[in-house]
Parts: structure tokens; C-alpha cells; sequence
């Protein structure tokens, strides 16, 4: 066990912290907070407590607002399409219609657009027929966050995506029409707050700051990524400066939507509806080593969690009809512990993004989450913008022999197993049968003490810039030949400079479960974890070791084990 593991994200998010000038709609409010910096404080500590505002109420319900039509023009591909939500804002009094707290021109606040997935629409059909209070009330299943939100000053809105759910076209996909959906909404609460037209008199008339922040579930999470690509793409110029998804799809059959702004993915081991965890290849895909763009991404793995109990309206004991459980195999956490699980990730990812919160603790810990989650096994990992990428395995070549940066990678000789694979749900190389990942990377086999050794080349030694040496590693499920659960294996890290010095940091990977054993039931599911150690904790003797001149990355496997490997990285 090593307490240096421990201290892993402070530096990066006390970094983030830094959060530039308002814009937009908040012009002549620059520098003016949406929350009192004492209040984020204790946010910080735990984010899932009511926050300092009182809560207020309104719906909207604009009924065949409009046809979604084609960039092309011609037929409407999603025709008299609803513009409906649930609101939650933080108000002078809690209660429906209630005044915006603060003065307009010091507290104006971001943003939360929440769009649910597909699900039945009447009960229990795909059928758009049935009265309106008949109609499943899918976007109504998020208020627990909603009402967290609001608290901390947020306006959280969540979408009735009713006239574009249990529907398709063949001229527009429903990721796309759900993704235009979400800027429709973005739309008229930018003419809301701009010009006072909002149906309640005025009342949220220069109450948004500009930023906007969006979470979707399942088809809703591809939707909201897809709002972001077209934002960007079509040069819409909505704020937005973060996006989560819940257990989303990725099945768009024209574009593979990628964010571009700071990304949380949320996935459930035990998700019975997106069971191959497709939405993993979004987290793979965004921020390529090399590529031009790059946001920050983070991701959390919940074992025992399914796909549906995110949303209360999806949830059997809620009151609403067609709610199941699609969760299999053992190891299941309760509906409540799934929404704390929503509640201390989204809600601290928001709070950083949109109101600059900083240092909260809100990516798991050796398997363990935060205040509230005792008992639920999660894994995270988390990829900063600015790194240097050792090794991706992602050059195309899958030769175990050089990493992209030209350098040497060599081995002790006598791993069972040391060559490059793809990862990836379905296809058809060796590990692909619990891999749930869109990527390549490294699998080591041993059975007695090995070691792996990757070189930088001389151009590439100065990591003095970076804090920390991070990789992902998955165990990787094998009928418990290699990979024994429960047996304790330790790795070695070390750093080796031009001198010939060699600075270790040793782990446990069981006591620290950074490096999760795959979920077995659901079809068995391997997915990554992170290793992410600080650079400080690599000692030259007494002295901090020196960072300008390090030659090569090794690491030392010990006792018996089969891991894949991917991402090796100096980061901030
Ligand atoms: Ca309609
Ligand atoms: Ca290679
Ligand atoms: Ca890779």
C-alpha cells in the first residue's frame, strides 16, 4: 500500500481551479460568483448535501414547437416535436415560480441540461398515442439531481425527449435529432435570460452566467455528446464546459460523436440494456495521443450497478409504470447507493466545470468512493490535457518491441505473455472476449517475477514540467490461472535517469484495487483502471529524484498475474 496513490488528484484539480473570464450573457458580471466561495468549500467535502440555496420549481411544456428537419431541408425527419422540461433553480423561497435569489447583476448562474434515453413512451409501448398524463414521464427520473444542483446554484433543467424517444427516421439518426433537441432548449433559455421572454414574466431575465453544462442517460448521453459536436461544429457558440454521460449508446451509424469539452462517463458493470458498454469507446476514442484537440476526460466503473436505476421513473418502486431492473450477476448495490453514485461524481464534475470548485474528491480510491459510497466497488481513471505520452500501443503496428515515441521496449524475457492487442468489445483478437475498450495496448502474462522496461528518446527525457507517471491497467479475466482473486501481487515502478539512477515506488495491486479484477458476471466485463503515482514520490536517496534527464520507465511485476496495459504517461 503506498499513501502516495492516495494523493493523486489534488494537484490536477486544485490546478483546474484556474477558470477564465465570464462571457456570454454574464458580460457586465465579470468576476461575480455564482456561489459564495465559502459555500464551495463545503461542497468540496461533499457535494451530495444541500447546497446554501432554496430550491424553486417550473415546467415548460411548448407542444409541437417545431419540425426537426434535415441540414438539407425537404421532409421533417422528427415532425411537431415537443419542447417540455422539469426546472429546478435556486430561489428566494422554495416552491414553484419563486423569485431567482441575488441581485441579477452579482448572482447569475450556468446552466445543467439533462436529456434521459430511450425507454417506453406510453405505458408500455413505443406508441406516441396515449393521452399526456398517460405518457411515461422519462425526463422526470432525475430530480434527485436536479434538486442538488439547484441548491448549489445551479438552473437544472431535465428534457422530455418524448417525439424524438422510441422513434427513428431515415433522414435523421435519433442521436442526432436528440442532440438537436438539447440546443433547442439551449436556444430559448439563451433568449430567456437576453430578453425576458421566459413564459413565467421575466423570471429568469438575465439570471444564466453563459456557461452551460449537460448530462444525458443512455441514448441521452450519445445525444448530449452529439449537442456538443454540433455546437462546435456548426459554430452554434453555446458555452458549453462540460459533458457527462450515464450509460450511454454509441451507435450513431454516421458519426462517432467525441467530446471536446471536459467529458465524465459514468458506466455500470451490471448493465443489463447497454451491456457491451459502448459508450466505453467515446472515453477511448476522445483525446488520442497526437490529436489536435484535447480535453480533460474521466471515467467511472461501478460494479453491481445497472443501467436503469439511474432514473427514479426507470426504477420498480417509484410509482411509475414500465420501470424494471436489467441488472445481473452478484455483487448488486441498491437503487439508492446507484443515484449517490450519480449524485458524488456528476454533481463535484459540474461544480468544478461551471462554478470553478476545486480539490473535490470525487474519482475513486483504491476501489472505494467517496463519503456516502462505503462499500461500492468503482474504479476511475481520469486523463489530464497535458502529458507526454510514453506509450498509447495505438501506432498501428501492435509490435510490443518500440513505443510511438521511437524508443526501445525490452523485457526480463520471461513473461508467458508480452504482446500488443486490440481491445475491443466483439472483434476478433485474442483478449476481445471480456475487453469492453476501443483501443490497443499492451498484455503481460507471468508467473515469477518480471520486468518491462520502455525508453524515451533523448529529445523526450525533461519531465520536470509533469506531476505525476500514470498508466491504465485492466486484470484480465482468465479463470483465475494467472490472475488468482484475492491473491497479493505487488508492481514496482521505476523511473531510471541518463545517470544510471533508479528511483522504485511499490504497490499492492490487490490492497490498492487501482487495477480492478474484471466484473464476471454480465458476460464478464475487463475494463481499465489507473495507476497514477507523483512524481515526488520517486527519491533519489533523501533528495527528490531530478526530473530533466529520465531515460526509462520500468516496472517490475511480481508474483503471478495477466494484465493488459495501455496509456503510459508523464502528466500534469
Ligand atoms: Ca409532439
Ligand atoms: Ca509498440
Ligand atoms: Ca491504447
Amino acid at each position: 500500500m503506498n499513501d502516495h496513490h492516495r494523493d493523486r488528484r489534488a494537484g490536477a484539480w486544485s490546478r483546474a481551479g484556474r477558470v477564465g473570464a465570464l462571457v456570454a450573457l454574464g458580460a457586465f458580471c465579470a468576476g461575480c460568483a455564482s456561489v459564495p466561495r465559502g459555500d464551495l468549500e463545503r461542497a468540496e467535502e461533499n457535494a451530495c448535501v444541500t447546497g446554501p440555496y432554496k430550491v424553486g420549481r417550473v415546467d415548460y411544456d411548448f407542444e409541437d414547437e417545431f419540425d426537426l428537419v434535415p441540414s438539407g431541408g425537404g421532409m421533417p425527419a422528427y415532425p411537431d416535436v415537443d419542447v417540455r422540461a422539469t426546472v429546478r433553480y435556486p430561489a428566494k423561497t422554495a416552491g414553484v415560480q419563486q423569485p431567482v435569489v441575488g441581485p441579477k447583476w452579482w448572482r447569475r448562474y450556468p446552466l445543467i441540461v439533462f436529456l434521459h434515453g430511450n425507454h417506453a413512451t406510453c405505458p408500455c409501448s413505443c406508441s406516441h398515442a396515449c393521452a399526456a398524463a398517460s405518457r411515461i414521464p422519462n425526463h422526470l427520473g432525475y430530480d434527485y439531481l436536479l434538486d442538488v444542483l439547484a441548491s448549489w446554484g445551479f438552473v437544472a433543467v431535465s428534457i422530455d425527449g418524448f417525439d424524438v424517444t422510441c422513434a427513428g427516421s431515415f433522414l435523421m439518426s435519433d442521436y442526432e435529432a436528440r442532440g438537436r433537441l438539447v440546443l433547442r432548449h439551449l436556444e430559448r433559455w439563451q433568449d430567456w435570460s437576453a430578453n425576458g421572454t421566459d413564459p413565467w414574466g421575466g423570471l429568469f431575465h438575465q439570471r444564466l452566467n453563459g456557461k452551460v453544462g449537460l448530462s444525458g442517460h443512455s441514448r441521452g448521453g450519445e445525444g448530449v455528446v452529439a449537442a456538443e459536436h454540433i455546437n462546435r461544429v456548426e459554430g452554434l457558440g453555446f458555452d458549453i464546459r462540460a459533458v457527462n454521460a450515464i450509460a450511454p449508446t454509441d451507435q450513431d451509424p454516421g458519426i462517432h460523436y467525441v467530446p471536446q469539452r471536459p467529458y465524465y462517463l459514468l458506466l455500470a458493470a451490471s448493465d443489463g440494456d447497454v451491456s457491451n458498454l459502448q459508450g466505453l469507446r467515446t472515453y477511448d476514442r476522445t483525446s488520442l495521443a497526437g490529436a489536435a484537440a484535447q480535453s480533460e476526460k474521466s471515467m467511472v466503473w461501478v460494479y453491481g450497478a445497472n443501467h436503469n436505476f439511474f432514473n427514479t421513473v426507470w426504477t420498480p418502486g417509484f410509482g411509475a409504470a414500465c420501470a424494471s431492473d436489467d441488472g445481473s450477476g452478484l455483487g448488486r448495490i441498491s437503487d439508492a447507493l446507484q443515484r449517490a453514485v450519480a449524485c458524488q461524481t456528476i454533481v463535484p464534475f459540474l461544480l468544478h466545470h461551471l462554478h470553478g470548485a476545486g480539490e473535490i474528491e470525487w474519482l475513486p480510491r483504491d476501489g472505494r468512493g467517496p463519503e456516502g459510497l462505503e462499500g461500492v466497488e468503482m474504479y476511475g481513471t481520469y486523463q489530464h490535457p497535458t502529458r507526454l505520452d510514453v506509450d498509447s500501443f495505438d501506432d498501428g503496428a501492435d509490435n510490443p518491441n518500440t513505443n510511438p515515441l521511437g524508443g526501445a521496449v525490452s523485457t526480463s524475457g520471461g513473461f508467458t505473455t508480452f504482446d500488443e492487442f486490440e481491445f475491443k468489445s466483439g472483434g476478433a483478437d485474442t483478449f476481445n472476449a471480456s475487453f469492453r475498450h476501443f483501443t490497443h495496448g499492451l498484455v503481460l502474462g507471468w508467473n515469477s517475477t518480471q520486468s518491462y522496461r520502455t525508453e524515451l528518446p533523448t529529445a523526450q527525457r525533461d519531465v520536470s514540467a509533469f506531476e505525476a507517471l500514470v498508466l491504465r491497467a485492466g486484470q484480465i479475466l482468465d479463470g483465475e490461472v494467472l490472475n488468482a482473486l484475492d491473491t497479493p501481487r505487488t508492481l514496482r515502478l521505476t523511473l531510471e535517469t541518463g545517470g544510471g539512477t533508479l528511483a522504485n515506488v511499490d504497490f499492492d495491486v490487490v490492497g490498492l484495487q487501482s487495477i480492478p479484477y474484471p466484473y464476471e458476471y454480465n458476460g464478464g466485463k475487463t475494463v481499465f483502471g489507473m495507476v497514477r503515482i507523483p512524481l515526488v514520490s520517486f527519491r533519489d536517496g533523501n533528495q527528490p529524484l531530478t526530473l530533466t534527464d529520465i531515460r526509462a520507465v520500468r516496472i517490475e511485476f511480481r508474483g503471478s498475474g495477466l494484465v493488459a496495459i495501455d496509456d503510459i504517461q508523464f502528466s500534469r
